[in-house]
């Protein structure tokens, strides 16, 4: 079976299950396997060590064309970073349909069943800078762009299905006040200071995207562990003309599984790049992510209905007023061949939709519509990045734009305008087998101002906060407390909490204790008699209602090692949990070879050091008298199982092992906790195979408590 499409311009058709884009990207790209070194002229470079000298103590000469290229090619090597999202990762994959979805749309991708649409998706955090951490708590971009073979369209969505602001009006206002400090450029890729709860807590629209933002969310364990949204209403029109309604949804097959802050922290210091590393190293080892895309329809008589506005990006459309209809999925398989060339250079654009796919008259995505064109330009130097080959459609470009910088294509012939007939009137307008805006009616009075239901901001927020667990709820209060305990301000701080008892007096209340501070009046609502809304809990809203299908494949287990360690226990567990999809790390107070309790060799590849507990998902400690008295004399040990412990993961203890759980305070009340399990070295077997199902449950929340006990 062969991908689709295969056109004059992408070449032959591509294997199914790797990417279309493989075949055009080809033309440009440069392998130096076997080939001299040359200046970008082609001229091979006889010395790369040294400039040329009037002697060999004498001065540098101008005429060193080849010392000149390489410095000045050298001076211009960076482009402006994003002005949002800087920092990102991405990946090439396709999208397969489940089925025709004709009824609704006459877009490409949802032709027929079994259809294949290349992809490329950049995830991102928003604040940071190109090369801040990846686990700052940040809402994830999750932007698709869909090479199908009617041009190109990006979906360009956030791991959140609800925005800060109505009106695109107030974007660079939202912007400026997370970025860092102007004065100072203080604090990098972080919503906690003083600039950013000034802004949200004066503007109580934000007040529902801030619950998200607050909750676990906001760390994500991996981008392949989060869900993505397109946020706003979208419409499909099918090839009658007709249009629905439409909210975009990626499921991830991996479930929705986070961080906690503690441990979001400290993997920022342990491993910057927590995220990009998981994501290249899932695809490089064939362990393609996968999401299920589900479409939520409805008629615009439907919406009129519901309680709030679906033109309002701060507001849902809860699964259980429209559910979620599955169309698809989406299989990341190939990592870029190189960072600036496709994750950096590729150029998203709300702009990019196809013919059956429209917009909505959502205020903020019209100012989305214009802004990603736009920065495009100063960001990758002019009008032509369409043409790099990352952002260049699989489908034939023809018109009569013509020239600017870095143009590519070269254009044969003498017209370059419409009407022609020189040209025999070509390229020839499509007529209505091209893009045709949905007629959508309005004859209004032009106005600055927002609908009604705009203005009711809390409902959904509570909606949120209520259908979370207990667990997801404590974790949403510690994150407003640790955020307002960094900001200096007090009014600011009492401002954010009096919006809080709009939401919920428990949460306000929980906030303010933990600022030491009394709970504050509720502040004055815009409108004190909104329309009821049609639910009060949502259990699709809990991260916990999505465990995935795909158990402990990909999850880092860390097994500590030491000189004398029971050898053949770790063989045999080490066999379990490899095949149950798990990877296992032989983690040592160094690394390099060990010799165990018989004599053979273990190898560890990591070190207590180089790679501390929050790396890890599950920890495993030997057994073997020698290695736990190593073991237990090693501080880094006490440290990794406690981390282990507070961040609430699946520990095994093997045989002596178990001493080393009494040494870290683990005492025999706690071992009754789900996640933490003993095994003797004779049973492996079975502890290996509870271990796995301990470590299926991702955590075991019941041994959370604030603050830590360990
Ligand atoms: Fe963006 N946003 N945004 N945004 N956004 C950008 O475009 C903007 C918004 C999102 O991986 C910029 O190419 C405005 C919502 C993602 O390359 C910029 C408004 C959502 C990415 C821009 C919004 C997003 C961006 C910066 C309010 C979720 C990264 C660089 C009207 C649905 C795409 C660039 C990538 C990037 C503007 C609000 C998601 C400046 C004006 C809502 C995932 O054009």
């Amino acid at each position: 079976m062969t991908e689709e499409p295969g056109t004059a311009k992408t070449g032959g058709p591509a294997r199914l299950g790797t990417n279309a884009t493989v075949a055009p990207l080809d033309r440009v790209r440069v392998d130096p396997s076997e080939q001299p070194l040359t200046t970008n002229q082609g001229v091979r470079i006889g010395d790369n060590q040294n400039t040329l000298k009037a002697g060999l103590r004498g001065p540098s000469l101008l005429e060193d064309f080849i010392l000149r290229e390489k410095i000045t090619h050298f001076d211009h090597e960076r482009i402006p970073e994003r002005i949002v999202h800087a920092r990102g990762s991405g990946a090439h994959g396709y999208f397969e349909a489940y089925d025709g979805l004709t009824q609704y749309t006459r877009a490409a991708p949802f032709a027929e069943k079994g259809k294949i649409t290349p992809v490329f998706v950049r995830f991102s955090t928003v604040a940071g800078e190109r090369g801040s951490k990846d686990t700052a708590r940040d809402a994830r971009g999750f932007a698709v762009k869909f090479y199908t073979d009617e041009g190109n369209w990006d979906l360009v969505g956030n791991n959140i299905p609800v925005f800060f602001i109505q009106d695109a009006m107030k974007f660079p206002d939202l912007v400026h006040a997370l970025k860092p400090e102007p004065h100072h450029g203080m604090p990098q890729a972080g919503s906690a200071h003083d600039t950013f709860w000034d802004f949200v807590s004066l503007s109580p629209e934000s007040t529902h995207m801030l619950m998200w933002a607050m909750s676990d969310r906001a760390i994500p364990r991996s981008y392949r562990m989060m869900q993505g949204f397109g946020v706003h209403t979208f419409r499909l029109v099918n090839e009658q003309g007709e249009s629905v309604f439409c909210k975009f949804h990626w499921t991830p097959l991996q479930g929705t599984h986070s961080l906690v802050w503690d441990e979001a922290v400290k993997i920022a210091g342990a491993d910057a790049d927590f995220h990009r590393r998981d994501l290249w190293e899932a695809i490089e080892s064939g362990e393609f992510p996968e999401w299920e895309l589900g479409v939520q329809i409805f008629t615009e008589e439907q919406a009129d209905g519901f309680s709030f506005d679906v033109l309002d990006s701060t507001k849902i459309v809860p699964e259980e007023l429209v559910p979620l209809t599955p169309v698809g999925r989406m299989v990341l398989n190939r990592n870029p061949d190189n960072f600036f060339a496709e994750t950096e250079q590729v150029a998203f654009c709300t702009a990019h939709v196809v013919p059956g796919i429209d917009f909505s008259n959502d205020p903020l995505l019209a100012g989305r519509i214009h802004s990603y064109a736009d920065t495009q330009i100063t960001r990758l130097g002019g009008p032509n990045f369409h043409e790099i080959p990352i952002n260049s459609p699989l489908a034939p470009v023809q018109n009569n734009q013509r020239d600017g910088m870095h143009r590519q294509a070269v254009h044969r012939g003498r017209v370059a305008y419409e009407p022609n007939s020189l040209g025999g009137g070509c390229p020839f307008q499509a007529g209505t087998a091209g893009f045709v805006s949905f007629p959508d009616a309005h004859a209004e009075d032009k106005v600055r101002g927002k609908p009604e239901k705009f203005s009711e901001h809390y409902a959904q927020a509570t909606l949120f906060f209520e259908s979370q667990t207990d667990v997801e709820k404590a974790h949403i209060a510690a994150a407003f407390r640790f955020e307002l305990s960094k900001v200096d301000v007090r009014a600011i701080r009492e401002r954010m909490v009096s919006s809080l008892v709009n939401v919920s007096r428990e949460l306000a209340a929980e906030v303010a204790t933990g600022l030491g501070m009394e709970v504050p009046d509720a502040m004055p609502k815009a409108v004190t008699d909104p329309e009821p809304p049609e639910i009060t809990e949502s259990p699709a809203l809990s991260l916990m209602a999505r465990p995935g299908e795909t158990g402990i494949r990909t999850r880092q287990i860390a097994v500590l090692v030491e000189e004398g360690v029971h050898h053949a226990s770790l063989v045999d567990l080490h066999g379990a949990l490899t095949d149950a999809g798990g990877i296992v790390h032989f983690v040592g107070s160094r690394v390099g070879t060990f010799v165990g309790d018989s004599g053979e060799k273990i190898e560890a590849n990591k070190s207590m050091e180089n790679s501390p507990a929050v790396l890890f998902d599950a920890l495993v400690l030997p057994d073997g008298s020698d290695a736990v008295q190593a073991l237990a004399a090693n501080g880094h040990t006490m440290e990794f199982i406690k981390d282990q412990f507070r961040h609430c993961k699946t520990i095994l203890a093997l045989g002596a092992g178990r001493e080393l759980l009494e040494m870290a305070g683990i005492d025999s009340a706690m071992q009754e906790d789900p996640g933490i399990l003993l095994a003797d070295a004779g049973g492996v077997t079975e502890g290996a195979s509870t271990f796995i199902d301990a470590l299926t449950a991702h955590r075991h929340f019941s041994r959370d408590s604030d603050p830590p006990a360990k």
